[in-house]
């Protein structure tokens, strides 16, 4: 079995079960080798999109997705979505073909490019260690949560790799990192400053995303009257939770913001807490006491002054903190009241809040599209959006069944990978309908792998089917049907919604 054989039927073998890319010859017998391990591959129309649907794969699936590229070009067209899944932490492994001679026509430094964008740079160095450094980049995705580069020199491609038959038979998918389980000390310290709050507010980040943590932050709010909230990355954990204020941040809506800004206490759970999340330091009052539970201490305190940082996996802190509630402090409603809840189900939906429709005749106010969008499409969405001014009408119009349903690609704020990043949800929540929302000019910067789309819808699944006409209507959500800024609608054309 030659080198690239055996790294591509190592990889399937260490569970990478998902490849996206575009073969050339550096990377089609790796790509093949993959396939022919039991990966499913989707080949993209260009290496940019294929990026971010990994990375989109990786986010929505819970799993280590795989890009493979050719040498030196392939790399390059694939950096930007790299940079993306990088900035984010996606757990995605980058294969890529490599060569090693400077006066090659293909020759770039494809270790300095990693490194430039944040991902970690590895190479296959020998026949005899191939399988076990395939199966490390793998297992340093999952268990660093890292973007890897897994380069594969041509030169050793070609090369017999000595006993990968039988070695092949041995390589398993790396186990999960163990939840870091906080310090009593933390736990207590933690309990203390929750125990004097009368009105605090969670705000859980891409850490807190998943069911185990959900019900962890949910038990330990409705035992200490907590209001909850969420970054943009983990839209959705809340949802159907009848305290929950959606999102934090730019999305909020008045009512959330006004929570959130009214809270006495704000607790991070796997979350930055960085300006987006609390628009530039305005959400937190200025005598609001601020802490942070991440299992990475090197986030805490990151961006921005925390008065407690708790180095733990979020549902383990939080049912640690639960445990030493029910053994001391009362339950207490904190803000929680009849009222309250009637107000939060009332006010906290952008739809709900009344806006003067400046549709025309001709033209569609976007919050009426997009909330005309949400009455249409299934409950069971997984929505994309693409950057741009456009972006937060689906933001903040588009209700999604949950965190799964919500895949922001928007670390890097790039434009362009919108269309990519709802094809890579799609495959990863194939039941659902997935809604690409995108600007025109995100749109046609990516629209080499519409083709992608059109050819994936027709040949699956009825859901997926009618999920080219969703994205097609959610591209509307543009400028083409917005109202010029430099011709206001006329005054008797403006209907008051309420
Ligand atoms: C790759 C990239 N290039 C440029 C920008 C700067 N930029 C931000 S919004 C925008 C316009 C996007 O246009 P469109 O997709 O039509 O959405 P709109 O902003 O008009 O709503 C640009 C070029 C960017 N964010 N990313």
């Amino acid at each position: 079995m030659k080198v690239a054989d055996a790294v591509g039927r190592a990889l399937a073998a260490a569970g990478v079960g998902q490849v996206f890319g575009v073969v050339g010859s550096g990377n089609f017998h790796l790509t093949n080798a993959m396939i022919a391990g039991g990966s499913r591959f989707v080949a993209a129309r260009h290496e940019g999109g294929a990026a971010t649907m990994a990375d989109a794969y990786a986010r929505m699936s819970g799993t280590v997705a795989a890009l493979s590229v050719h040498q030196g070009c392939g790399l390059t067209n694939a950096m930007t979505g790299i940079a993306e899944a990088a900035k984010s932490r996606t757990p995605l492994l980058v294969v890529a073909a490599e060569v090693t001679e400077p006066r090659s026509n293909f020759y770039v430094d494809q270790e300095a490019l990693a490194r430039a964008v944040g991902a970690v740079p590895v190479r296959v160095s020998t026949p005899e260690t191939a399988l076990g450094e395939a199966r490390a980049a793998v297992a340093t995705a999952l268990r660093e949560r890292r973007t890897v580069l897994l380069n594969l020199p041509l030169r050793l491609q070609t090369l017999d790799a000595p006993g990968a038959e039988a070695a092949l038979a041995e390589v398993t998918p790396p186990e999960p990192p163990a939840p870091v389980e906080p310090s009593e000390a933390d736990v207590a310290a933690l309990t203390a400053v929750l125990d004097q709050a009368r009105r605090p507010v969670f705000v859980a980040g891409r850490g807190a995303r998943g069911p185990a943590a959900r019900a962890a932050l949910e038990a330990l709010a409705e035992r200490t009257g907590a209001l909850l909230a969420t970054s943009a990355v983990a839209r959705g954990l809340f949802h159907g939770n009848p305290w929950s204020l959606d999102v934090s941040g730019g999305f909020a809506s008045p009512l959330a913001a006004e929570l959130i800004r009214g809270a006495d206490l704000i607790i991070g759970w796997g979350c930055a807490l960085n300006m987006w999340t609390m628009r530039h330091g305005r959400l937190i009052a200025p005598d609001a006491t601020v802490v942070q539970v991440d299992d990475d201490p090197s986030a805490l305190g990151a961006h921005r002054e925390i008065h407690l940082g708790v180095t733990g996996d979020v549902a383990v802190t939080a049912q640690r903190v639960l445990e030493m509630e029910a053994a001391g402090a009362e339950p207490r409603p904190g803000c929680r009241s009849a009222a309250l809840e009637a107000e939060i189900a009332a006010r906290v939906r952008w739809r709900d809040v009344p806006y003067d429709d400046a549709s025309t005749g001709e033209r569609i106010d976007p919050r009426t599209l997009s909330i005309a969008l949400d009455d249409l499409l299934p409950a069971e969405r997984v929505v994309a959006i693409d950057s741009g001014n456009f972006m937060g009408y689906p933001g903040m119009y588009l209700s999604v069944p949950d965190e799964q349903g919500f895949c922001f690609t928007q670390a890097f704020q790039s434009i362009g990978l919108g269309l990519a990043t709802a094809i890579g949800a799609a495959l990863a929540q194939p039941d659902r309908l997935p809604v690409a929302a995108l600007g025109d000019g995100g749109a046609l910067m990516s629209v080499a792998d519409l083709d992608r789309w059109w050819s994936w819808s027709t040949t699956t699944t009825p859901t997926a089917r009618r999920s080219t006409t969703s994205a097609l209507a959610a591209t509307l959500s543009t400028p083409w049907c917005s109202p010029r800024p430099t011709s206001p609608p006329s005054p008797a054309a403006t209907a008051s919604r309420r």
